[in-house]
């Protein structure tokens, strides 16, 4: 009898005291307010095949118009407040690009920001070509443009389920691709690349733009992609790319997010930086194998679905959305 009541006793203590730390750990995490919601890599797979079912993605074609339609209307899906920000812009080559950058504002009012951004057009020539005769053919971007798009299209359908604490801007930036080829690059070709950021940073679509950092996807698709805190990030913003790396790391994609150095790229991020001055990374998958620094399908006719691994989109998609959501 006395060796029951003991039993009972114990148990009723233990069980208590489990609720206790229960509620304690229910309570941290409403504190801290790390519901984190859980990104869909089949969700982000389908975003980059619906961009490039489009076909090429180049300013001046009619599946570069059918695209930008497409991506607006996404992003207002998702709650997204929608700026399409048109501009007439001068290629190197003097060609003039109708562009379209396409803003989806979250919460807008709020003035804790945080800037997300891809590229969405796709390289009218695959200059990096191995076989001469395709040089001169259009490059079809499932990794170069659509993944980072896609990555983030999945993140604004999360963010509208369930609004982090910051607001969120994503901004889709065309002309990225239209760089000089290397055969014709000069002093004067340098800034030929990222054409509608440029723009933008010069005229945000608000005055006054704000956001505390930015984040840059480029190439965030291949499997087992290799991202390397690349130089012009760490010039600028090494204490964002201290927090995603040791994020990466946390959630055990250290694999993927490598903590050395890489080279430094001109990408979005250059001009976010030098022009409109907020601090901004570039999450660019690097490769050192390879004689121009990216994938070997990089600016060749082969940037096909082949080369998307829905486990690379997982690892960035869910690393962002601890970023984000702890803010
Ligand atoms: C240059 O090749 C100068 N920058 C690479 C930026 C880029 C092109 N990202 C994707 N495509
Ligand atoms: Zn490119």
């Amino acid at each position: 009898m006395k060796k029951t009541l003991l039993i009972l006793f114990t148990l009723a203590i233990c069980f208590g005291c489990n609720k206790a730390t229960n509620k304690s750990a229910e309570r941290q995490k409403e504190m801290k307010g790390v519901n984190i919601p859980v990104f869909s890599s089949d969700s982000a797979y389908h975003y980059i095949q619906r961009q490039v079912d489009f076909g090429p993605r180049v300013p001046n074609t009619k599946e570069h118009v059918a695209c930008a339609e497409y991506l607006s209307a996404k992003l207002k899906e998702f709650g997204a407040e929608v700026t399409e920000q048109r501009a007439d812009l001068t290629a190197f080559d003097g060609t003039t690009l109708k562009a379209v950058n396409i803003i989806g504002s979250f919460r807008p009012e709020n003035k804790k920001r945080i800037l997300l951004f891809a590229h969405w057009d796709s390289r009218p020539w695959a200059d990096h070509d191995p076989n001469a005769a395709n040089r001169k053919k259009p490059v079809l971007g499932a990794n170069d443009g659509a993944s980072g798009v896609g990555v983030l299209l999945e993140i604004a359908r999360q963010i509208n389920k369930q609004q982090p604490n910051a607001g969120v801007d994503i901004i889709f930036f065309d002309a990225e691709d239209y760089g000089a080829p290397e055969h014709l690059a000069n002093a004067n070709t340098a800034n030929s690349w990222c054409l509608g950021s440029q723009y933008w940073a010069r005229n945000p679509h608000t005055s006054n733009y704000r956001a505390r950092y930015g984040i840059l996807l480029d190439m965030v698709g291949a499997p087992n992609a290799t991202f390397y805190r690349e130089q012009i990030s760490g010039y600028y913003a090494n204490d964002i790319v201290d927090k995603v790396w040791k994020q990466a790391k946390n959630l055990g994609f250290n694999q993927y997010f490598i903590n050395q150095n890489g080279g430094g790229v001109t990408d979005d991020h250059l001009y976010i930086n030098q022009i409109i001055g907020i601090p901004s990374i570039d999450i660019i998958q690097q490769d050192r194998e390879s004689p121009h620094g990216f994938g070997h399908y990089w600016h060749t006719i082969n940037d096909t679905m082949e080369h998307i691994d829905k486990n690379t989109l997982q690892a960035v998609g869910t690393t962002l959305l601890y970023i984000i959501y702890n803010e």
